[in-house]
């Protein structure tokens, strides 16, 4: 047994605290890591509050410690050509179950139901809120970069984002979206809240030309709007000035009403990348016009969640470029570090958040 600190909570009934816990050490593991920064989301969130009813504790344990936005250091590991101690690595957050796409590394397109994929820090596998983690190579992604610093902890919320991109190039296929000139550059990108994942999609669309433009219900504060401005996106509060026309809507609020009321924005051929959920959200009642608007015009509608070792990958390599071009607004996206024992982090989005961290060490 390893006696070591932890944030944990209760899943699915919610709550958090920082405490000392005892873990076996695991019969098999290649590397022995410590979390050096954690970040903090939505999905966090929702477990404290115990609003999201698919997560669990692991089998026979009465508590789930928390984390899946890790980078981690290698304090430990067995002989092999990929990482070495003291490297810094970003772990994958889901694992494979049986399934026929968990078996080839895309357990983030698992088969429904498949009991055996889990997901750290969300369903029934430990997260990585806690002093000592074990783990297996396969599962770890190496940082090379040695200028991102603390940014490499976007890796995780960033992958995501990476995966939604694959799935458009996948559904844009259906006809030409690319302009007259086969290129991306003036199609209209309208992301759906303002958030942390809002403001890496953000970026991953001006990487490939679109002109964008994050919406929310409200004016954004001084701090995210700068950092919009660096990068060339723009910014609407969507009750005094809605945008049309629009080629790719991203979601990240999961709010019906919102989701609609742009859709019915959206061009022919275009597509909606649903991203963002929220249980608890009011419903709304779709009519026929809604459908027809859709049918019409063959928009796709497309959910994405998770992202495979790939994406990871991928991440990694757009922090770089960003973190080259701008990385003073880079460093800005973490909006506040806390340490371990703030867990009223977890209730309140502190004024201004794009991205909350905890530095573990
Ligand atoms: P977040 O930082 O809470 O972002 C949500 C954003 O949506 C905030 O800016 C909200 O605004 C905004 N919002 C809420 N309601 C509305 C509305 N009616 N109209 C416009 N904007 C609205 O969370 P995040 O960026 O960490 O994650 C975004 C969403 O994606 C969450 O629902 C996550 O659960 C989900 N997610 C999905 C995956 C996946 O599919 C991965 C990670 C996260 P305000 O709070 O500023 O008012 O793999
Ligand atoms: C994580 C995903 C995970 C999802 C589960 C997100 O916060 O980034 O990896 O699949 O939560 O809902
Ligand atoms: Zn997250
Ligand atoms: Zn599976």
């Amino acid at each position: 047994m390893t006696e070591q600190k932890a944030i944990v909570t209760d899943a699915p009934r919610g709550g958090v605290k920082y405490t000392s816990i005892d873990l076996a050490e695991p019969e098999h593991y290649d590397a022995k890591l410590s979390p050096v920064y954690i970040g903090i989301c939505g999905t966090d969130r929702g477990e404290v509050a115990g609003a999201l009813s698919f997560t669990y504790n692991p089998e026979g344990q009465n508590f789930l410690v928390l984390g899946h936005e890790a980078l981690l250091r290698v304090d430990d590991v067995k002989d092999n050509d990929y990482i070495k101690k003291g490297d810094l690595v970003v772990p994958l957050v889901r694992r494979p179950g049986k399934c026929v796409n968990c078996r080839i590394g895309r357990q983030d397109n698992c088969s429904i139901g498949d009991p055996d994929k889990h997901e750290a820090g969300i369903t029934g596998l430990h997260g990585f809120m806690r002093d000592v983690i074990y783990d297996d190579i396969e599962y770890l992604v190496k940082v090379e970069d040695p200028d991102l610093g603390k940014t490499a902890v976007l890796t995780e919320p960033l992958k995501n984002v990476m995966k939604a991109f694959e799935v458009f190039d996948v559904v844009s296929k259906r006809s030409i979206f690319f302009g007259e000139d086969s290129t991306l550059i003036g199609k209209r990108m309208v992301i759906i809240g303002s958030g942390s994942e809002a403001f890496l999609y953000s970026f991953a669309g001006i990487d490939r030309g679109f002109d964008v433009t994050m919406v929310n219900r409200h004016d954004e504060t001084e701090n995210k709007l700068k950092i919009m401005d660096e990068f060339g996106v723009k910014f609407a509060n969507y009750l005094k000035d809605m945008p049309e026309k629009i080629d790719l809507l991203v979601d990240t609020s999961g709010d019906p009403t919102t989701v609609f009321k742009f859709l019915r924005k959206v061009n022919n051929n275009g597509v909606v990348i649903l991203f963002g959920t929220n249980g608890k959200a009011p419903g709304y009642p779709v009519d026929g016009e809604d459908i027809d608007y859709i049918v019409e015009r063959n928009i796709t509608i497309a959910g994405s969640v998770d992202a495979a070792k790939i994406h990871y990958v991928q991440a990694l390599q757009s922090l770089s470029n960003w973190n080259r071009r701008h990385p003073d607004a880079m460093k800005d996206l973490i909006t506040y570090e806390a340490k371990p024992t703030e867990t009223n982090i977890f209730f309140q989005k502190p004024h201004g958040e794009i991205k909350t961290v905890i530095k573990w060490q």
